[in-house]
């Protein structure tokens, strides 16, 4: 198949120093003479050159052009990067200029694709090129970065080469099985088995908290009116967001934003006091508050540090023993910072705060991230983590074939007829690399990107 070339604006558009139009295909360099003349510069060094319009030859701008000669540029392709004022209109004039000289517009993720299909990247890789652009959390940055640096491709790719030294190992049992004097013996083969099997259950596990790192956690604020949940929010986004007054019901429709604490993403609810009300709004907000309480990845129960926690506020805890409530004694300043009512049972942490002193704000923001984020709090930055639902089915499926095989030589099954597992295991984590194609695996991974990516 014959590629086209193809260009697009690599930067975000607006007022900007400086803003880049990449062009990638076998047309680059023609489209690179069509703007500006004859003399091709050296390839991966910038030079400051006049950018003329082909048709006619007008002035668009007079910047550095940058050409990489494939298979050295990023999508392996022969590349030319204009680096041009930024803003509104010469971006744009520069790469209608591109079209002009014979390229043609880029589709979203259309760079990076090709340097997935030239084999500059993994489809691992790619997807963390999504996450490194558009991700807003450090930590996720953190993990996309360590994903693009092959952190979680080598991760894969030893577990494959672990699966096909298995199936390398079997072989003599396939053709000899009925020698006893065997190269390895099969419990041998049985333990590698499951040491493989484990190690794909432990990056399995990344995965709920490495998913959230893109979602960000919901940390759902809940409690009866007036017990601070809007004051709290606030203190926790450091702006005044949700209307406070001492009128209780005052919150009715939720509030959401996003955190950053200690690097994670938490998108912090705020949500209408829980009672019964006879007011229609009201009633409204209180049912959305439980949509939310649903969905939370981590409750905040606000209890003023004045009174004790009632029964319906002990009973809220019990019954939410699938997501960490954390009893947060608010109000603090008005009770001399001591909380009245001591342990609630089921609580996964108790903190006493005060939206107006500030007190025990950090240690609520402290918290947090070791409650919803333990297992990445524990393994560190360098660790590698499943950022993507995509990820955990692949390495989940790996590990289930992989289950079966070491069940199956447990339980006798011939060598040959066991060895049917390991295929498929090895063919999901080549799936998850990307090293054999699905078409339709791609389409799902590119259809994330922006265009000029
Ligand atoms: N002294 C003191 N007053 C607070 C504190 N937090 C909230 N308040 C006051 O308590 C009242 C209720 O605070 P809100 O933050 O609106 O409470 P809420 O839980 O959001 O209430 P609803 O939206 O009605 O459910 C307001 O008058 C606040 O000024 C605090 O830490 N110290
Ligand atoms: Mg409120």
């Amino acid at each position: 198949m014959k590629t086209d070339t193809i260009a697009a604006i690599a930067t975000a558009l607006g007022p900007s120093g400086v803003a880049i139009v990449r062009v990638s295909g076998p047309a680059a360099g023609g489209v690179l003479r069509a703007l500006c003349g004859e003399a091709s510069p050296e390839p991966r060094v910038a030079s400051l050159l006049a950018i003329r319009h082909p048709r006619d030859g007008r002035l668009l701008d007079r910047g550095l052009v940058t050409r990489f000669v494939g298979p050295d540029s990023y999508t392996g392709e022969d590349v030319v990067e204009f680096s041009c004022h930024g803003g509104y209109l010469t971006p744009r004039l520069v790469l209608e200029a591109c079209l002009a000289a014979g390229a043609r517009e880029a589709q979203p993720g259309e760079f990076t694709r090709r340097a997935y299909l030239n084999g500059r990247l993994d489809l691992i890789q790619a997807e963390a090129v999504v996450d490194l652009v558009e991700g807003r959390s450090p930590r996720l940055r953190q993990a996309a970065l360590h994903q693009l640096e092959r952190g979680l491709s080598d991760r894969v790719a030893d577990l494959r080469g672990r699966l096909v030294g298995l199936e390398a190992r079997l072989v003599h049992h396939i053709d000899f099985p009925d020698e006893d004097d065997q190269p390895v013996p099969i419990e041998e083969i049985a333990a590698e088995a499951e040491a493989v099997a484990a190690a794909l259950g432990a990056l399995a596990r990344t995965a709920p908290e490495g998913e959230l790192l893109r979602e960000g956690a919901v940390t759902v604020l809940a409690g009866v009116p007036n017990a601070g949940k809007s004051s709290l929010f606030n203190a926790l986004l450091g702006v005044e967001r949700a209307i406070v007054t001492e009128v209780p019901g005052t919150t009715r429709d939720a509030l959401d934003a996003v955190v950053s604490l200690d690097g994670f993403p938490f998108r912090l609810v705020d949500t209408a006091g829980l009672r019964e009300s006879d007011d229609p709004v009201e009633r409204i907000g209180v049912e959305v508050a439980g949509r939310w309480l649903e969905a939370a990845d981590v409750v905040l129960l606000c209890v003023p540090a004045r009174r004790a926690p009632s029964d319906e506020e002990r009973r809220f805890v019990a019954e939410r023993a699938e997501v960490p409530v954390v009893l947060v004694r608010t109000q603090a300043d008005l009770a001399d910072g001591v909380a009245a009512g001591g342990e609630v049972p089921g609580a996964a942490a108790s903190v006493t705060v005060s939206a107006v002193d500030g007190r025990g704000l950090d240690e609520l923001r402290a918290a947090l991230p070791r409650l919803v984020f333990a297992g990445l709090v524990e393994a560190g930055s360098d660790a590698p983590v499943l950022t993507r639902a995509r990820q955990r089915a692949a390495v989940e499926a790996a590990r289930e074939h992989v289950c079966a095989f070491a069940r199956a030589l447990a339980e006798g099954v011939p060598a040959d007829l066991a060895a049917t597992h390991l295929r498929p295991a090895e063919s999901e984590l080549e799936a998850l690399l990307g090293t054999i194609d699905r078409e339709e695996v791609l389409d799902r991974v590119f259809a994330d990107f922006c265009v000029g990516k």
